[in-house]
């Protein structure tokens, strides 16, 4: 049976960061995979959730299973971090899943069962995994135009054209905040254009959201998928814990999916139950038991938010000594997109070529795209980077 497997391709961002452990070299930067990581290089755990891990190890009285869908407890967390007050909560549908990965997995299981004929849209560029994924459920597969490639923002004309062709009833993929891979970002306004088109062509968003908080704040970072959600009869969210709690390992993510009453809501429930029985059964409640415990105790939440904000505040000081060296060194503001990006990334915009060199001749990796880690930097690898962009001809 095994013989007739064939090799699938590999995930390049996780195949780059394999290549960096092996590289010999003492000085080498690691701007590959998005985690983010501290001044020294480390991954810390956040205060609030050692210590909500802390009174989980002493409280917990059992191990048994929770619910299909996860602990309620944790989608009505989630469900007021994410959407707040932008829709009345008997209409939103929620399930815990393994990370924000399983929950776009799900969204793309439940628009199969509910739509199989939709196309499913995604920005150009976008994460590896979402196209990988919907390819292989087999489901039909479009992209809208997102990057301006001598800007380094976004390609609004261009997105706004390809949205206009969207067919009624084909579901659209935006990043909620901190577009990865480019940094990039739509503003309000342009989010409101874009929903005027959505909605003119009955078209469905899957709000990706993994990095809230990341951006300009949690409140802020929301403000575009409380809009959405409050502009459609049907929406789906898929939203991930690993970067704002810190929680990658645990596999901490949510789907929440908008409902047009009700009646719809308690069908769509059920529906997304089902799912997680069909894929995994019961999703892993750990993680997930942590985010609840530090969103509902105050304490707790106002050191977590304390913490984010911490993280926030060091990669937009990065972005800017990193704008600011470059300005410096080429006497002109051509990076100045550096500063304006929000999120963990950054989209460089030069050729593979060139992305290449840099990991040769100076030992700094980033994705082949040229997508960087910005908290992958600290303060004295911003001007090391700065000089290596320059001398490689970027
Ligand atoms: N969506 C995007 C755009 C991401 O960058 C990530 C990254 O980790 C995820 C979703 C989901 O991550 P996870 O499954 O680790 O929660
Ligand atoms: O884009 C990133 O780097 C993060 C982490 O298969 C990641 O989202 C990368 C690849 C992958 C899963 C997570």
């Amino acid at each position: 049976m095994l013989e007739n497997l064939t090799a699938q391709p590999a995930d390049k961002i996780l195949a780059l960061m394999a290549k960096f452990k092996t590289d010999p070299r003492s000085d080498k930067i690691d701007l590959g995979v998005g985690v983010y990581k501290d001044a020294s290089g480390t991954t810390p755990v956040m205060r609030a959730v050692k210590e909500a891990e802390r009174r989980i190890l002493a409280d917990q009285s059992t191990k048994a299973y929770t619910g299909l869908a996860g602990d309620p407890a944790f989608g009505a967390a989630m469900r007021d971090l994410v959407l707040a007050d932008s829709v009345p909560t008997e209409r939103v549908a929620a399930v815990a899943t393994p990370g924000g990965t399983g929950a776009i997995r799900q969204a793309l299981e439940l628009i199969k069962l509910a739509a199989p004929k939709a196309t499913i849209w995604l920005s150009n560029p976008t994460w590896p995994n979402h196209p990988s994924i919907v390819k292989y459920l087999g489901m039909p597969m479009a992209e809208y135009r997102y990057f301006d490639q001598v800007t380094r923002g976004v390609d609004f004309a261009g997105m706004l054209t390809d949205l206009e062709t969207v067919a009624a009833g084909d579901v659209v993929l935006l990043h909620g905040c901190c577009h990865n891979p480019t940094g990039a970002n739509l503003t309000y306004d342009q989010m409101s254009q874009v929903i005027g088109i959505m909605q003119k062509k009955g078209a469905v968003p899957l709000v990706d959201i993994a990095y809230q908080g990341f951006g300009d704040g949690l409140e802020k970072d929301a403000q575009i998928t409380r809009l959405i959600a409050r502009s459609f009869e049907n929406c789906l969210i898929a939203a991930s814990c690993s970067k704002n709690f810190g929680v990658y390992r645990e596999r901490t993510g949510i789907l929440m999916a908008v409902a047009k009453d009700p009646d719809q809501q308690a069908l769509t429930q059920q529906t997304l139950a089902f799912l997680n029985r069909q894929n995994y059964s019961f999703p892993p409640d750990h993680g997930a038991r942590v985010v609840t415990t530090i969103l509902t105790d105050p304490d707790l939440r106002a050191d977590w938010e304390d913490e984010l904000e911490e993280t926030r505040k060091t990669m937009l000081v990065l972005r800017q000594q990193l704008a600011d060296e470059l300005k410096r060194l080429t006497n002109s503001d051509r990076f100045d997109f550096l500063a304006d990006h929000r999120g963990m990334f950054s989209r460089l915009g030069t050729t593979p070529e060139l992305v290449e060199k840099l990991r040769e001749d100076h030992g700094i990796y980033m994705v082949g795209d040229s997508r960087m880690n910005i908290a992958g930097l600290n303060a004295e690898t911003v001007p090391i980077l700065a000089k290596a962009i320059v001398s490689a001809g970027i």
